[in-house]
């Protein structure tokens, strides 16, 4: 039956646009230093940055270690451009 035929058609349009947006949206994990954190308020004003950016985005930072890891779709100078733009400076930032 057509009908019947377009309407599978149509879900598999779905999956394979879903699936298609995953890959091309693919998130990537940073770990990236960061010079000048010395409190808990500076690690809320970091992720605040960060997730104003990317609302999806996975923020988990030390304050001991001045090291922070983030799981998200932005690019390395946004992520960047955030941190400096909080008032934090970035010593390295690197794909892992
Ligand atoms: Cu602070």
């Amino acid at each position: 039956m057509p009908s019947a035929n377009i309407s599978c058609s149509k879900e598999r349009l779905k999956v394979y646009l879903y699936l298609l947006r995953e890959i091309s949206n693919g998130t990537k994990m940073f770990e990236i230093e960061i010079n000048g954190m010395t409190c808990g308020g500076c690690v809320k004003s970091i992720t605040n940055s960060l997730q104003k950016i990317d609302t999806n985005a996975k923020i988990d930072i030390s304050l001991e270690k001045q090291l922070a890891r983030i799981e998200t779709t932005l690019t390395q100078d946004k992520i960047i451009a955030a941190i400096e733009g909080s008032g934090f400076d970035v010593i390295s930032c690197k794909l892992i």
